[in-house]
């Protein structure tokens, strides 16, 4: 997929799933790069399923989800999503949830459209890496939860992201001793980098 800079091209689905309840996963999916459908209403309800849980350790790779998307992928704890592709995020794109700070997720390749707010939203602890990515058309790509129950120290690195169109690059809560890391960033148009928050 291109660079590694996030510039590769956008695939089109190999065929597609309409489903219609959450996607309960084991240790390794791979979705062939058929187009996955069906979760919720496509809009900003906070109550909506998700597409696809993954549990701590998991990998979900090689899969494009359409409209509607629900709360896109939950991470219950340490996971790999590999190459997956959103046409239209849902309320969120993906949630980072474990509760341990030693929490690694990692977000490799891909690109998400059409994120109304949030794309990737960090809830649990640990440290997020977005590499070889792209999103285009959305809010901010990454948001550390600002108040959620638990006030965890949440870390980001980006590495290798192009954006088009989109507000903010990360969200983070400077009181909570967040931090958030960029590399090897393109932006077209214009976008704040770090949006730095007071966490409630
Ligand atoms: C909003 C909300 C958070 C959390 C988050 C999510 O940001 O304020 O509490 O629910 O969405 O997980 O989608
Ligand atoms: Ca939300
Ligand atoms: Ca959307
Ligand atoms: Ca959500």
């Amino acid at each position: 997929s291109g660079g590694g800079d996030g510039s590769g091209a956008w695939p089109s689905a190999t065929g597609s799933v309409h489903i219609t309840s959450t996607q309960v996963l084991g240790s390794f999916f791979d979705g062939g790069l058929k187009s996955y459908y069906g979760i919720g209403d496509g809009g900003q309800s906070e109550s909506q399923d998700p597409m696809f849980e993954v549990p701590n350790g998991g990998t979900i790779q090689n899969v494009i989800i359409d409209a509607p998307a629900g709360d896109g992928i939950h991470c219950l704890g340490s996971c790999t999503i590999r190459n997956v592709w959103w046409n239209d995020v849902g309320e969120d794109a993906a949630t980072f949830m474990s509760s341990s700070s030693s929490a690694t997720y990692l977000v490799d390749g891909g690109g998400a459209k059409s994120g109304s707010d949030k794309v990737f939203q960090h809830n649990g602890a640990g440290t997020v890496t977005i590499k070889n990515f792209q999103v285009h058309g959305s809010g901010k790509l990454y948001r550390a939860c600002g108040n959620c129950s638990s006030s965890y120290q949440r870390h980001v690195v980006l590495n290798g992201v192009t954006a088009r169109t989109t507000k903010v690059l990360a969200g983070i809560n400077t009181n909570w001793g967040d931090t958030a890391r960029f590399s090897r960033i393109t932006v077209y148009g214009s976008a704040t980098i770090c949006e730095k928050y007071k966490g409630v």
